[in-house]
């Protein structure tokens, strides 16, 4: 990152920028809109806008927000003295997509994006959408505030309402670090080493709370310049030699060697050497819908199709006879085993995502049995180990099978809805920015890092689309179409979210799977009802969304989007699809309502509804 230093007075607003300040954007469309008339501000004057010049320095291009007077020292400071560039604010019409949006960028870039939200109350909105990035292990840097410390300065009444003690303890259990500093300069410092903590495996989110106080005080002078990238930098651990070379060891003797992959990088590098790492051993691969695609899943040594809840059978088996387990940071390892049942393989586990546990949250799950551990990230360790491995004789296990689900019948499933998608996408290169829980793994080869940016972590529903909406963003102009699958209740949980696209000119292509239920609680009430005898037909009564049903296109359409349906004929998938995506390609933000039948893949139907685990 280029050196930057504070306190140096400079013009401010687009015209008066010299070439060294002039923020380069990713893109040129959004830095066109919500100019701010230049206020001729060229030096920090106040404590926020030291926190400005901070935020500047970390290199983060825009910052998704939702208002408040608590940080409206900050506010000015980004508009009037910043010149509202670098960060560009995003409005949001809920914390909750703020934060999403935030989430959403980084699984995309693997760095994070800056999200704002008011004191107590825009934090209580943003929890959950923190809780999603903290399990999903992305980083992002959310600052908030508190009305003044100093109760001498409160104004009466909200000032107090808006005012708690140690307000960060909302989202602590869930934040990789946070912060309320004292001073301007503290706040540099916080600023710096947030970005910094949460850009640094395992990645998390961040949180500080500025005090008003602080942010409206005038600089009684000015805060010393410092180098700002000398004080963020690069964490990379590597494993050491003797761990690697047993690693390698335990590898190349390997009969039936197989592959956890799971929470890796974006790179198309690391990509390639993870494919090349399992040819290299004819290992078997398993990836998992729960987080981003990591190898190609029509590959022949990729077992199956990829799933949430509930693994294949094949994948099973797979875990069952393999007498070396790889692990590149498989999210739940021991439940996989678990789930598998006898193994008796030795484990290599290669993560980090030990240092994160703490004490509130169980999302680091059961502790798995590991032989070798390498704590390093799995793109640091799969070049080292195929440097170790030297030259292995690969075993040559039968290729694995990769149907595309059947359909039958008249009535239009998921799976039919899923199929007439990926023809009308045909051979564009597109990234599935979310699915959802009725998505079939089967019915979409993932082939690029790209292809499918995973769940949203903490099973937190509503996250689907501020999550898509962050993705569209940090690919917009990346020639890659944002398609989001999302389910009827996640749509409606997080959909003022779209507003945010609509404003900002950022293309994405939603796709409701709407069954009109929260249908994922109609087959735990099917399972309760069969564990007790009672009768299944009453699953539905209180998870259906009909009576009305909604016109989820209208909601769409009212915020900005173009919009279609409800479809509600296989043979119109395809018209409208094309329509959709003709749109999108046009610069719009497309919403397709498809009024899917109720049903899961088998895998997860059966996961969730046998009478005992
Ligand atoms: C914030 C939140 N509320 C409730 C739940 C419980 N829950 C899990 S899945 C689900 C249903 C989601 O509905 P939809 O997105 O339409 O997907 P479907 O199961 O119908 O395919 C619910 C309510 C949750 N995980 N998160
Ligand atoms: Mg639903």
């Amino acid at each position: 990152m280029e050196a930057r230093t504070f306190a140096v007075p400079r013009p401010c607003g687009r015209d008066g920028m010299s070439n060294r300040t002039k923020p380069s954007y990713p893109d040129t469309e959004i830095a066109r809109l919500d100019r701010p008339v230049p206020a001729g501000v060229n030096a920090p004057a106040f404590g926020s806008d030291v926190v400005a010049d901070a935020l500047r320095a970390t290199d983060i291009p825009y910052i998704a927000l939702n208002p408040g007077a608590s940080y409206r020292g900050l506010h000015d400071s980004l508009v009037n003295y910043l010149g509202n560039e670098q960060p560009q604010m995003l409005l949001c019409l809920h914390e909750e997509s703020a934060v999403a949006i935030a989430h959403g960028y980084a699984k995309v870039t693997g760095k994070a994006m800056a999200a704002a939200v008011h004191s107590n109350v825009g934090l209580m909105h943003a929890t959950m959408a923190f809780f999603n990035a903290w399990c999903d292990r992305m980083p992002m840097l959310v600052l908030g505030a508190t009305g003044p410390v100093d109760a001498m300065k409160r104004r009466p009444w909200i000032d107090w309402i808006h005012t708690a003690r140690d307000q960060g303890a909302l989202v602590r259990g869930y934040t990789k670090w946070d912060d309320q500093p004292a001073s301007p300069a503290a706040a540099r410092e916080a600023i710096l080493r947030a970005t910094w903590i949460a850009n640094t495996a395992p990645r998390g989110p961040t949180y500080i709370n500025l005090d008003a106080g602080m942010q409206e005080a005038k600089l009684p002078e000015p805060v010393a310049p410092i180098e700002t990238s000398r004080y963020m930098p690069p964490a990379v651990g590597v494993p050491p030699a003797g761990l690697l070379a047993r690693a390698a060891e335990l590898l190349r003797k390997a009969k039936s060697p197989l592959v956890l992959s799971g929470r890796v990088s974006r790179s198309e590098e690391a990509w390639a050497q993870r494919v090349s790492l399992a040819e290299k051993l004819g290992a078997r691969v398993i990836t998992d819908l729960k987080v981003a695609t990591s190898f190609p899943t029509d590959h022949p040594l990729h077992v199956g199709a990829p799933g949430t809840i509930g693994t294949s059978p094949d994948a099973l088996q797979a875990i069952q006879q393999a007498d070396v387990i790889l692990s590149l940071d498989w999210l739940d390892l021991a439940g996989a085993f678990k789930q598998a049942g006898n193994i008796s393989g030795q484990v290599i586990q290669i993560s980090v995502d030990h240092q994160l546990h703490n004490g509130w949250s169980m999302d680091y799950q059961a502790l798995p049995p590991v032989d070798v551990l390498l704590a390093c990230e799995p793109d640091v360790a799969v070049p080292l180990l195929i440097e170790a491995l030297g030259s292995v004789t690969p075993r040559k296990p039968e290729p694995c099978p990769h149907p595309l689900p059947q359909l039958s019948g008249e009535k239009l499933t998921v799976d039919h809805m899923a199929d007439a998608l990926r023809r009308a996408v045909g051979s564009r290169s597109v990234s599935l920015t979310h699915v959802s829980l009725s998505w079939n793994g089967a019915s979409w080869p993932f082939r690029h890092p790209l292809d499918y940016l995973g769940s949203d972590g903490g099973g937190g529903v509503g996250g689907g689309p501020g999550i898509s909406v962050g993705a569209a963003l940090a690919l917009k102009g990346s020639g890659r179409l944002p398609v989001a699958v999302c389910g009827d209740g996640d749509f409606l949980m997080g959909v003022t979210a779209l507003w945010t696209a609509a404003h900002y000119k950022i293309p994405v292509l939603f796709v409701v799977a709407n069954n009109r239920s929260f249908f994922n609680d109609e087959l735990h009430q099917e399972r309760v009802a069969r564990m007790r005898g009672r009768p299944v037909e009453n699953r539905w009564v209180g998870q259906k969304i009909s009576e009305p049903d909604i016109d989820l296109a209208a909601m769409a359409r009212a915020q900005g989007a173009t919009a279609f349906g409800p479809v509600t004929a296989v043979g119109d998938l395809p018209g409208v699809f094309e329509k959709a995506i003709a749109a999108v390609e046009a610069g719009a933000l497309a919403v397709v309502d498809v009024r899917v039948e109720p049903g899961y893949a088998p895998v997860m139907t059966a996961a969730m509804t046998r009478k005992s685990d």
